[in-house]
């Protein structure tokens, strides 16, 4: 099992509105998502960046790539497009994340 992080920037004043969203995940999202073996996926907030920071745990990360071409990833990406840094293709500005510490 791999590890996988990134970070991607919220807007300014729109962390109760990623939360809502969030909390409310499309059932066919989430399915999605596990459906390409993404596992204890979480999004931390730094409030003093606005930088949101993603962590998820994944048996093959080259699946990541099935993501972008996906109806529902593509929805969801313009859903969540005016709220954060996001692309011309409305994916989100994602940073991958090196890891520097490991403690199992
Ligand atoms: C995030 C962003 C990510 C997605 C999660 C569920 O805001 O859109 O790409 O994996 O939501």
């Amino acid at each position: 099992m791999k590890k996988v992080a990134f970070k991607m920037q919220l807007h300014q004043g729109q962390v109760q509105e990623y939360q809502k969203r969030h909390d409310e995940l499309w059932p066919e999202l989430a399915d999605l998502l596990k459906s390409v073996g993404v596992e204890d996926y979480s999004i931390f907030f730094d409030e003093d960046t606005h930088a949101l920071f993603g962590v998820l745990k994944i048996e093959n990360p080259d699946r990541l790539d099935e993501l972008p071409q996906h109806p529902v990833m593509q929805k969801w990406w313009k859903y969540m497009g005016d709220i954060m840094d996001a692309n011309p293709d409305n994916s989100p500005v994602s940073i991958s994340l090196k890891e520097v510490f490991y403690l199992p």
